[in-house]
């Protein structure tokens, strides 16, 4: 039976007494391969979607929240505290309310997705929604975690990070080596900085002979990395990577350097097509910002980075669900007909 990244991966991630690990055994994720995705963009590659939507709180951040949170229950701490675009939010809440402590969550007044929010509340989390921004919420929480006996759960966190470097762990088991091109979605910058620090750490281990390209997508309306200066006001459709100044972003700058990869920004439109094409012609079902790495590897392709023979894992970080109103806004209208046989055949073309 899967036990959860901690004690799946006891050499990275150790604890002198178990009782103290929080785990809803999180991580096991599905990477799944795309081959009518593929055709689409460019039939001489191959692409593994690695599924974070199947998580307990269905994200990536329940790999690092383990972490954090059972970091915190074994320093005694009796509550945590973030500030987040959702998916970290709804995720502390459920570790925290597993740990038997408290969770307070600073989110964007009215930029969050509906699930995440629902998650959050579910949970029993004291939310409290900012009149501002993602970047203006983390000022806040850290301010607090500084001042109070409150754990911060932010990526700001390090062991969020050591958490997530799970993810690299998993792909390299799953196809036996690294791929060539790892694409992700860029907000804060967390992630892709956890997933090149899990590929070194495999390969300093020997597990793995080589390493991957890093490649990153911030939305064209909130690129601070891209562009190189903080964006005060970050818009973007994927609120989930709505963040004018990433914690992370000399790391990610160093992941991408290390690795040969790339940052780049692909817009609103671009993340929409993607959304729509992974759930259409592959069935696997990712929140907007998810897609973003998918609309990247699109655009990089167009743009000639590929030769043929390349194996690229795009990292889908969240489930479509937690945000149903951007699926029914982008979908076909459902028709309402009378309980009539000979109508809905009539509907249906027939
Ligand atoms: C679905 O929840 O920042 O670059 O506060 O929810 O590691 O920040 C979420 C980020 C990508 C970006 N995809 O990852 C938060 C938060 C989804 C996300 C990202 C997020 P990072």
């Amino acid at each position: 039976m899967w036990k959860g990244i901690i004690r799946q991966y006891p050499d990275f991630f150790r604890f002198s007494d178990q009782k103290h690990v929080v785990t809803i055994l999180e991580g096991n994720t599905p990477l799944i391969p795309a081959p009518r995705l593929a055709e689409k963009i460019n039939p001489n590659i191959s692409i593994f979607l690695k599924y974070e939507g199947l998580n307990p709180t269905c994200s990536f951040k329940d790999r690092g929240m383990t972490l954090a949170v059972s970091r915190a229950v074994e320093s005694g701490s009796k509550a945590v505290i973030c500030a987040s675009t959702g998916n970290t939010s709804a995720s502390a809440a459920a570790y925290a309310a597993r740990a038997g402590i408290k969770a307070f969550v600073v989110i964007p007044e009215g930029k969050i997705a509906l699930g995440k929010l629902a998650q959050a509340m579910i949970h029993g989390a004291t939310v409290i929604k900012v009149l501002g921004n993602f970047d203006d919420a983390l000022n806040i929480v850290k301010k607090i975690s500084e001042d109070y006996p409150i754990t911060l759960v932010n990526s700001l966190n390090p062991h969020r990070i050591e958490g997530q470097k799970s993810g690299a762990f998993e792909i390299c088991d799953s196809l036996g080596s690294p791929p060539d091109y790892h694409s992700l979605p860029v907000g804060n910058a967390g992630n892709i900085t956890a997933y090149w620090a899990g590929y070194k750490a495999y390969f300093d281990c020997g597990k793995i002979k080589n390493l991957p390209r890093m490649i990153g997508f911030q939305a064209e309306g909130a690129s601070p990395i891209v562009q190189g200066r903080i964006f005060e006001k970050p818009e973007t459709i994927a609120t989930a990577i709505r963040i004018g100044n990433p914690a992370s972003w000399q790391k990610a700058v160093q992941a991408r350097d290390e690795s040969g990869g790339l940052i780049d920004s692909v817009t609103d439109d671009e993340i929409l097509e993607a959304y729509k094409m992974v759930s259409s012609l592959e069935g696997v079902f990712c929140e907007p910002a998810s897609a973003a790495s998918i609309a990247g590897l699109i655009k990089k392709n167009t743009q000639g980075l590929f030769n043929g023979g390349e194996r690229v894992v795009c990292t889908l970080t969240g489930h479509g669900l937690k945000d149903p109103d951007n699926a029914i806004k982008v979908s076909r209208e459902p028709v309402t007909c009378e309980p009539e046989t000979k109508k809905v055949l009539n509907v249906l073309g027939f």
